[in-house]
């Protein structure tokens, strides 16, 4: 029995479509910059918002729609494996990323949930083969759980760490076995409330510990994915460990974690007062650049609202710093979920179809802005100054202060300063748009 019989396979129709079950601008197979768009983007469905989000919040129950939930089972877990792929198959979504506990339910000890999630691994394994659906990566749940409520790897209490290295060793196992593109890290309880009761050194040692004992363990078994970090800077803690990708990367740097990358989340770049493009920057030109977890946030709320994106300033703003660093060893992960509002079955269809419509739409106004190079050429002239004379010779590291100071003593003052233009620009991209 189909659980989604009302909806076809979502064809590509094209720009002049007006049908809401049909993609406008996602065309798989179209070429941009020499790249299939299939492969520029690694569209993903986060199983924990699309299977297992309810719709509760904190004032309110459950409101989804899902005649095939029965229970929390493996049973149930089974079938729904099923539902998943039928879905990511009528959505042309060619990968999916899940945490354990999202996969499996929890036993009453890690044996017991080891087992469970062995059994649902068949089926997930099954459903890959069948239909040629890949996992972008996996993830363990390291923060739902009572035992992490001061943490997991930066837990007071060291049988956490313990029992979240036993979950992280087995999903790296899991990983493995279904061929994961790579596998992350979010910090889900790493940081805190109170510095009061924080030793924040001793804490953060042992993420280090944990991280490299997680590296120690993929070689041993074999697993080559790349592992990524993924920032926030709060919620559910006050203050997250990972707060944004430069906190992030100085973290990487100083326990010695140079394989890692980064899983960019666009809501979580607002949290922390940045765009995703910020982010995007600061991580691709220090070579961190990863992978995303697309969203957006609401201005007007201000938590992790996860919501679908459709913006399409934002994407484009995403594919342009995405093409201009070379692309992602992951992929485009929605990580969002449908508003509690939008409780219907097919509300999933409309959500992952706008997202990806608007995300091809953004590589496309971004491939035609760097085909005209019209960004690129400003941004060059802007910095000509530094091309030759002295502004070269500093680059060349032939100068100090002493003899800057001189060549200013001569000169008097500077060049004049000339326009950023930065209204010129806006308008510019709006032509593109
Ligand atoms: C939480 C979040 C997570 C990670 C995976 O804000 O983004 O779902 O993506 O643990
Ligand atoms: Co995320």
């Amino acid at each position: 029995m189909p659980a989604f019989p009302d909806v076809p396979k979502i064809a590509f129709e094209g720009p002049k479509s007006k049908n809401p079950l049909a993609f406008r601008y996602y065309n798989p197979d179209e070429v941009v910059e020499g790249k299939a768009m299939r492969d520029h983007f690694r569209f993903s469905v986060a199983y924990w918002h699309a299977f297992r989000g309810t719709g509760s919040d904190p004032f309110g129950s459950a409101t989804m729609l899902r005649p095939w939930e029965r229970g929390d089972t493996v049973d149930n877990a089974i079938n729904r494996v099923h539902v998943a792929f039928e879905f990511m198959e009528k959505m042309g979504l060619e990968f999916y990323c899940f945490h354990d506990r999202d996969m499996a339910p929890e036993g009453k000890t890690l044996a017991e949930s080891n087992k469970n999630l062995d059994e649902v691994v068949k089926a997930l394994k099954e459903e890959q083969q069948r239909t040629g659906i890949k996992l972008l990566w996996g993830t363990a749940n390291l923060f739902s759980n009572p035992r992490y409520v001061h943490g997991a790897a930066t837990s007071c209490n060291a049988d956490a760490f313990a029992f979240a290295a036993g979950q992280v060793k087995k999903m790296l196992e899991v990983t493995k076995e279904l061929g994961g593109r790579g596998y992350v890290f979010w910090g889900g309880r790493e940081g805190y409330q109170n510095l009061y009761n924080t030793d924040m050194k001793r804490e953060l040692d042992h993420l280090g510990r944990f991280l490299h004992m997680a590296v120690d363990y993929a070689k041993k078994i074999g697993f080559s994915g790349q592992f990524f970090i993924e920032p926030k800077p709060k919620e559910p803690t006050k203050h997250q460990y990972d707060s944004d990708a430069a906190a992030c990367i100085n973290f990487l740097r100083a326990y010695g974690l140079n394989t890692f990358k980064l899983n960019l989340e666009t809501n979580h770049a607002t949290l922390a007062g940045h765009t995703i493009q910020h982010e995007i920057e600061y991580a691709g030109h220090q070579g961190f650049l990863g992978s995303i977890d697309a969203n957006t946030g609401d201005l007007l709320l201000g938590w992790d609202t996860d919501q679908f994106p459709t913006d399409i300033y934002l994407t484009t703003q995403c594919m342009l710093s995405i093409l201009k660093y070379g692309g992602l060893a992951g992929g485009i992960n929605f990580d969002a979920k449908v508003r509690r509002e939008s409780f219907e079955p097919v509300d999933l269809f409309y959500a992952h179809i706008g997202g990806m419509d608007a995300f091809a739409r953004g590589l496309k106004i971004a491939a035609a802005i760097r085909a005209d190079g019209v960004l690129d050429k400003f941004v060059r002239g802007r910095y000509a100054s530094w091309d030759s004379g002295i502004g070269k010779e500093i680059d060349d590291g032939k100068h100090t202060f002493e003899t800057l100071s001189e060549h200013m003593l001569k000169k008097g003052d500077v060049t004049p300063n000339t326009s950023g233009r930065q209204e010129y620009l806006e308008h510019l991209i709006n032509m593109y748009v």
